[in-house]
Formats: C-alpha cells, sequence, structure tokens
C-alpha cells in the first residue's frame, strides 16, 4: 500500500471557526486537523467531513487525514459502527478542483487517485464494522464514490448524487466505475456516467444506488438509530458478511459456496453466537458484545 505521507502534507491542527459550519453536524468531542473532524462514543464513531465553503470537496490533506483517522479506527477493538458525515450544506463536492498539484495533468491525478483515493477506498471496504454514510445536500464525484463505498447510504429526500465527472472530462474514480455498474447495471451505469447525470435521492433509492432517502429534518435522527442498532449487533458476523458480499462481486457460485463455508466457521465460533443461539433458547433479547 502506498505511504499516505506522500499523498499530502498534514496541516496544522486548526481552531474550528464556529460560525464555518453547521453546528448540529459536528459531534460534540470531535478531534482532527479541521478539515476531517472524529469523534467516538459507545462504540460509535463519527466522521465529518469539514470543509464547508468548499462543500467539502476533497484536498489531498483531507485524504491523508481522513486515511489516518480510518486506520486509528480498524484499530479500536470496541469499534462498532462508523458515521460519515458532512457540515454544512454538502456532503461532498468530490475533488477540490482548485487543489494545486492534485489535479494539475494526468501525472498528477493519477497520483492523487493511488495514493490518496484508493486507500481511502480499500479501507472503507475492508472496515471490521458496517460504515454508514449520511448524505445531505450534494454527493458529487469522488465524494458520491466515497458514499457509495459506504454500507449504507442514507439520503435526505432532497439530497442529489452527481456523477460530475464527464461534465470536467475525468472517468469515475475512487472505486466510481465498480460501483455504478455493480450497483445499477452496466447499461444505466454507463449511460448516466457519460452523461454526468444528476439523480435526486428517491431516485436513487429505487435505483438500487442507496438504501432509503427520509425526510431532511429526520435525517440525523434516522442515522443516529440505525447507528445506535448497529452497535448492538453481532459485529464480527456483520464484518464477515461484508467480506461474504465483497468477494461475491467476482467469484463463481462454488467459490462462494466454500467462502460461505469458511466464514460461517469463524462466525459460528464467536461469543455473540453463543450469546445469540442461549437468547433464542431462553426466549430473551440477546446482548451482542462484538466479540
Ligand atoms: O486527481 C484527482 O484528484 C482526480 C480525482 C477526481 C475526483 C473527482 O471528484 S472529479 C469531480 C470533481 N467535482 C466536480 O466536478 C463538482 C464541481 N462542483 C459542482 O459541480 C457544483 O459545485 C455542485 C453541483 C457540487 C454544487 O453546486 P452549487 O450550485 O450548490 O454550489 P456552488 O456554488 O457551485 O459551490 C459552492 C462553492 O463551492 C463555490 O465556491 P465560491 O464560488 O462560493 O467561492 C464552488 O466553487 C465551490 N466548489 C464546489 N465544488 C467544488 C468547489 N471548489 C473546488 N472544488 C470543487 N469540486
Amino acid at each position: 500500500m502506498a505511504s499516505f505521507a506522500d499523498c499530502g502534507e498534514m496541516p496544522p491542527v486548526e481552531q474550528i471557526a464556529s460560525n464555518s459550519v453547521s453546528e448540529a453536524a459536528i459531534p460534540q468531542n470531535a478531534t482532527g486537523s479541521g478539515d476531517v473532524l472524529l469523534s467516538h462514543a459507545g462504540g460509535i464513531y463519527r466522521l465529518t467531513l469539514n470543509r464547508p465553503q468548499r462543500l467539502n470537496a476533497f484536498t489531498r490533506d483531507m485524504l491523508t487525514a481522513l486515511s489516518d483517522m480510518l486506520a486509528d479506527i480498524a484499530a479500536d477493538k470496541n469499534a462498532r459502527v462508523l458515521v460519515i458525515s458532512g457540515a454544512g450544506r454538502a456532503f461532498s463536492a468530490g475533488q477540490d478542483l482548485t487543489d494545486k498539484g492534485a489535479v494539475e495533468d494526468g501525472r498528477s491525478c493519477r497520483t492523487t487517485v493511488e495514493r490518496c483515493y484508493n486507500p481511502v477506498i480499500r479501507q472503507l471496504h475492508s472496515l471490521d464494522l458496517p460504515v454508514i454514510a449520511a448524505v445531505h445536500g450534494v454527493a458529487a464525484g469522488a465524494g458520491m464514490s466515497l458514499a457509495l463505498a459506504c454500507d449504507f447510504v442514507i439520503a435526505a429526500d432532497n439530497a442529489m448524487f452527481d456523477i460530475a465527472f464527464a461534465r470536467i472530462g475525468l472517468i469515475p474514480d475512487a472505486g466510481g466505475t465498480h460501483q455504478l455498474q455493480r450497483l445499477l447495471g452496466p447499461a444505466r451505469a454507463r449511460a448516466m456516467s457519460m452523461l454526468g447525470e444528476k439523480i435526486a435521492a428517491p431516485e436513487a433509492v429505487n435505483l438500487g444506488l442507496i438504501y432509503r432517502a427520509v425526510p431532511e429534518a429526520e435525517l440525523a435522527a434516522d442515522v443516529e438509530a440505525l447507528a445506535a442498532r448497529l452497535a448492538q449487533a453481532p459485529t464480527k458476523a456483520l464484518a464477515l458478511m461484508k467480506q461474504a458480499f465483497h468477494a461475491g462481486d467476482h467469484h463463481s457460485l462454488e467459490q462462494q459456496l466454500a467462502l460461505e463455508a469458511e466464514l460461517q466457521s469463524e462466525a459460528a465460533d464467536t461469543e455473540d453466537f453463543a450469546e445469540g443461539v442461549a437468547a433464542f433458547l431462553g426466549k430473551r433479547a440477546p446482548k451482542f458484545k462484538g466479540l
């Protein structure tokens, strides 16, 4: 894996200007470089993309910070769920097109994609816990790709998914071509990508692109309820499901049957499986510890 240090220098720790972000979107005990904030409580981690003046467009520094934070979350054995959201009026407008050096030419773009975006997408895929993207406003370009790399995408019903790349002469990256083709099917994925289409959240639900859309005023509470529910779930089994679904993208039925047998034996060795069966037989609700 590429060294994250090559992706960009970390900015100095900054004070967060209290009037520069949507206060409600920022967790109270958040830490971070300023452009990405991290907080956690009760096994629930929250990452907030925090460049609201640029609609949370990604710089290389921001992606480095995000990657470092994802590594910290992956190392925490008590982590049960991750929620990613954006401060201000959008989830993310994708690559910051003013980030000098990141989008100058083919060489710089390749470096940015390989060293900054790809590690983050791989980390989201391999994180052993469910990840929720809470999308409001717009998720454009790589911002959309990042949301689609999460296990659950819940959007405000007035949110927009914007496959912006074609409008500036680029291709969907950060896993975009992979996810769009898988979720929408090849015909729609190609047409929508080539036309640089915007997809409203309710249509995104109908197309199978995202999990659900809720009224904007209910988004935070809806995401909170899902995060709380997932924080009580058998986390190891969920992580094994994630592995199985990712592998299913390229496996034959025979390969997948073999993998399921292997992963099921791992699930059956967890404390949570023993608890699940004991709870069923005892006619009570299970108390899963994620172990
Ligand atoms: O090497 C590599 O990095 C390659 C990787 C590429 C990955 C990508 O993500 S490519 C796609 C990049 N994203 C875009 O092309 C989207 C550009 N943005 C837009 O099309 C629109 O801003 C939106 C549709 C997302 C939202 O429109 P609207 O009308 O709600 O907002 P706005 O007025 O356009 O934007 C508000 C401000 O954010 C504005 O700044 P200003 O004028 O107030 O000073 C705008 O310039 C800025 N902004 C929005 N998106 C970006 C951005 N600044 C830098 N980069 C952006 N992507």
